[in-house]
């Protein structure tokens, strides 16, 4: 017995240290953020120290997990240092071990880091569905078989390179800022974890993150980010992230191998699955206890839930959301699955973005249809709990029921009305990111009731409303498709091979371009009139189909007038409390003018049609 074990003993004293990960893998002098706390994955690290210096970097404080397969340290960036790679090195009894980390020189600010405003105009990506611009990466050496677009679970070929290419489509269609589902590194074979009627899919979305610091190498790589981002700005077309802080992809390498013991809520064989009870988290009444399995459970049972309380975690993700807006030049973080993680670490994250990126804005996913919840969500004032998360804003989802319901559904436009009457409980209502679609949802087109007629009053009502309009790739051309993943087809022109082209007007259908025209026009009056992008709102005139309401700044008024009844509308609506003087005003969207006389403005709609008059106020 005895001699095996000395034999196992002297194996384990000899092993010598390997460094396979380094997170950040870089940085840059003069950032707020200090020291920069470095992730160290690899094997026998146990005992690790710092040898040697590297120019203007000094590491310390190294503390090494139980298995010895994560360091962490604490490294300090001379304000001076110089941009390049260094090299540190960790020894151990059993042998030393490089250490790489690049130095970048800081991005200049200028045009970038800028926030996304009521100025713009948002645009959803999902980069694999819209434009292949690089044949190269649809079958990558290292992830083959992942490709098939024949199947919606599979690789298709988009990347960030079409995107690149395809952005003077958007500058016309009149976008201002790009969100992009996830770029990052999801997991390089089948997903057998998830599956649907018995059959592996790939993670080809991007909520599986595998590597939270490489681009998917099938959407490109860390230097066709910031070729994106870079020729988006020249453009002066915005960028916003995907991020995912609440879980990781089933097959991190963490869900095998934590670098801390409470890095997760629990661990692959024993943890909660999430039971997604929204509402507890706004409950006054609520013990943590009822709370718990919504905020530490396991998305759909298989993806590592991140446990915000291990400081370690914490801060792997606060730098994690900094590096990738200090590398990119980002304007904006969209942050997944909002709710599933407690306010106090949102509080924390927001402020260290802020504190490094002020105009940096952060739009968060609170999915519901109850403006008394989702409001909770966004920050801007102490909720019930004592806590102001910061948080910038949220997604506007009881708006998008309700335009869904009335555009789509043959429902009443009342009930859109009724959503916007609630803006009280939001500290920033104008700052809600409004939407007609996403990617989780069933596209407009397959509502039961959905024509083109109606998608286009609901766009005329998206760009009219309080909010920051955003636009899911393919509803300017009324695109079709069911739930997920039959809701991210192809974009038509997008990949080799397609019989047509609607990036440009020949290869659209008539009613494809009815609805792109349509926005096009929609965006040029939101860029010309004012009132539509800062103006606050004036209800003037309620009924079951009809409604009409201004947006005012200053001396401007945008008179908006909505019809969504099946037959003509009269409309007549007392406006001299504005201060507009009687006389004809214009419909920008090319109907027929109203009269103003008496102070009261008078116009007809034509059956399921909007107006908006533009009118100088008197006071
Ligand atoms: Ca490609
Ligand atoms: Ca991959
Ligand atoms: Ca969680």
């Amino acid at each position: 017995m005895t001699g095996p074990i000395v034999a196992l003993a002297l194996t384990l004293a000899a092993a010598r240290p390997e460094v396979t990960k380094v997170e950040p893998p870089s940085w840059w002098p003069g950032s707020s953020l200090s020291p920069v706390r470095l992730l160290v994955r690899g094997r026998n690290l146990a005992g690790a120290r710092v040898e040697g210096e590297a120019p203007g970097l000094a590491l310390s404080g190294v503390e090494v997990n139980e298995s010895g397969t994560h360091a962490f340290a604490d490294l300090t960036i001379d304000p001076t240092a110089r941009p390049g790679m260094r090299t540190l090195r960790l020894a151990t009894a059993g042998g030393k071990a490089n250490l790489r980390f690049e130095v970048l020189p800081p991005l200049a600010r200028e045009g970038r880091f800028a926030g996304i405003t009521t100025d713009d105009v948002v645009y959803l990506i999902m980069p694999d569905r819209f434009a292949n611009g690089d044949p190269a990466n649809d079958d990558p050496p290292r992830s083959r078989g992942l490709l098939d677009r024949t199947k919606g679970r599979f690789y298709h070929g988009g990347d960030l390179e079409g995107i690149r290419r395809r952005l003077p489509y958007l500058k016309d269609l009149g976008i201002t800022a790009l969100w992009l589902n996830p770029w990052y590194d999801n997991v390089d074979h089948l997903n057998r974890r998830e599956t649907y009627e018995g059959a592996p899919i790939t993670d080809y979305h991007g909520y599986g993150a595998v590597d939270f610091y490489a681009v998917d190498e099938h959407l490109g790589d860390l230097a066709a980010l910031p070729n994106l981002v870079d020729a988006a700005h020249a453009m002066g077309i915005k960028v916003v992230q995907d991020q995912v802080a609440n879980h990781t992809g089933p097959y991190h390498p963490w869900a095998t191998d934590p670098p801390t013991p409470t890095w997760f809520n629990g661990t692959n064989e024993n943890h909660l699955a999430n039971v997604w009870q929204l509402w507890t988290l706004a409950d006054p009444y609520a013990t943590p206890e009822v709370q718990r399995a919504t905020l530490d459970g396991w998305f759909l049972d298989i993806l590592p839930d991140l446990n915000q309380n291990d400081p370690e975690t914490a801060r792997y993700i606060v730098q994690n959301a900094l590096w990738w807006v200090g590398v990119a030049g980002l304007d904006g973080i969209r942050q997944d699955t909002l709710p599933y993680v407690h306010r106090r670490f949102w509080r924390d994250w927001m402020a260290a973005l802020k504190k490094e990126y002020p105009q940096l804005t952060a739009v968060g996913e609170m999915s519901d249809g109850d403006p008394a919840l989702v409001s909770v969500f966004q920050g801007g004032r102490q909720a019930f709990d004592g806590i102001d998360s910061g948080f910038d804003t949220v997604f506007d989802f009881p708006l998008y029921y309700s335009l869904r319901s009335a555009f789509a559904q043959g429902g009443e436009l009342r009930d859109v009305a009724k959503v916007i009457a609630r803006d009280r409980l939001y500290p920033r209502p104008d700052e809600l990111w409004t939407f007609l679609g996403l990617h989780d949802v069933e596209r407009f087109m397959n509502a039961k009731a959905a024509t083109n007629t109606g998608l286009k009053l609901a766009f005329t009502t998206l760009f009219a409303v309080r909010g920051i309009p955003l636009v899911y790739y393919g509803d300017e051309i009324a695109m079709p498709g069911q739930g997920d993943p039959d809701n991210r087809r192809d974009f038509p022109g997008g990949f080799q091979g397609d019989a047509r082209s609607a990036f440009e007007a020949a290869g659209r259908t008539p009613q494809e371009d009815d609805v792109f025209q349509h926005v096009r026009r929609l965006a040029v009056l939101r860029r010309e009139l004012a009132p539509l992008r800062r103006g606050r709102t004036v209800t003037l005139a309620e009924s079951a189909q009809g409604w009409a309401f201004a947006r005012v700044l200053a001396g401007d008024a945008a008179i908006v007038a909505l019809n969504n009844a099946p037959e003509p509308l009269e409309i007549a609506t007392p406006v001299a409390g504005l201060g507009i003087a009687d006389g004809d005003l214009a419909d920008r969207l090319g109907g027929a003018a109203a009269q103003v006389k008496g102070g009261v403005l008078k116009a007809t709609l034509p059956a399921r049609a909007g107006a908006i008059y533009a009118a100088k106020l008197s006071k």
